[in-house]
């Protein structure tokens, strides 16, 4: 596909036009460009855009939430392409994801789930707002072995290290990997809230999440019978 289609995704975005974002992504899968490409090229460099116009005071709440829509538009149609890939696949495990309370971002965090279904991991999406409490609960329900947590406001970060204190007071830290990440996050601040890991995008995130369930998986082939 021509540079041209993938800076009309990311023009589709600034526009905050979702009709013309999800003809453009319709027209991509027909003509066989995975939806990775155009996610990473067209439309989530749009949305950064978005960010720095924001910041910038180019832009306003609506416009960016007119944005908004039209990347869940882009994403409607690309979705369900990228987790036929994940339903072929044996289950690679099981992951709780969620962004933290207070925080309503959800693109990012929703991006992750549909990668990392995509490459056969079992994704429960707890949505947006979501308390430490009901992170734990669905774990344990669940038998999660990847926690994963999203924020996208500094004031919300601290957020994460909660969903952290939350596991360790249901007595279920031990048992899962805690991952976090969004744009304000880094691997510093994973480091000082004690996660397991971090990751700056939804393809990273999908390598890190194998990795610690190797890391599981070697613990328990050495923990004693
Ligand atoms: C879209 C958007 C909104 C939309 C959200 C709509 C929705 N349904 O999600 C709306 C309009 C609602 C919104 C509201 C607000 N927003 Co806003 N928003 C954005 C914007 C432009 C884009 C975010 C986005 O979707 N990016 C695209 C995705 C693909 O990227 P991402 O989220 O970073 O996710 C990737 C990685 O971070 C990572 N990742 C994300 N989550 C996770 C989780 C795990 C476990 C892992 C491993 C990885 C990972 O992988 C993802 C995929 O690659 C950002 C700008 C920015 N640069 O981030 C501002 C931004 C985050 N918003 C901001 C602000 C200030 C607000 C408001 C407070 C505005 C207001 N005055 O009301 C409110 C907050 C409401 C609330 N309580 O949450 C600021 C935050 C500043 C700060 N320092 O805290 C930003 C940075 C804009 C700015 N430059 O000022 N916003």
């Amino acid at each position: 596909m021509p540079d041209d289609n993938f800076a009309a995704m990311r023009q589709s975005i600034i526009d905050g036009a979702p009709d013309t974002a999800s003809g453009l992504a319709q027209q991509a899968i027909a003509a066989g460009i995975t939806p990775l490409e155009a996610i990473n090229n067209g439309y989530v460099p749009g949305m950064q855009e978005v960010g720095e116009k924001f910041a910038h005071g180019q832009m306003f709440l609506p416009d960016m939430m007119a944005s908004a829509e039209a990347m869940q538009a882009a994403m409607t149609v690309l979705e369900p392409v990228l987790k036929k890939q994940g339903a072929e696949r044996p289950t690679a495990g099981t992951v709780v994801l969620g962004t933290t309370k207070g925080d309503i971002h959800e693109i990012g965090k929703t991006l992750v789930g549909t990668l990392l279904a995509a490459h056969g991991f079992r994704v429960h999406d707890l949505g947006v707002d979501v308390p430490g409490e009901k992170f734990a609960s669905t774990a344990r329900e669940l038998s999660a072995d990847i926690v994963g947590v999203s924020a996208l406001l500094t004031t919300t970060m601290r957020n994460q290290k909660g969903v952290i204190e939350a596991l360790e007071k249901a007595g279920l830290r031990s048992q899962v990997k805690v991952i976090v990440g969004g744009a304000p996050v880094s691997r510093r601040w994973a480091e000082e809230i004690g996660a397991d890991g971090y990751a700056k995008d939804a393809m990273s995130a999908v390598a890190l999440a194998r990795e610690l369930m190797e890391q599981k998986g070697q613990s328990r082939t050495q923990a004693p019978a």
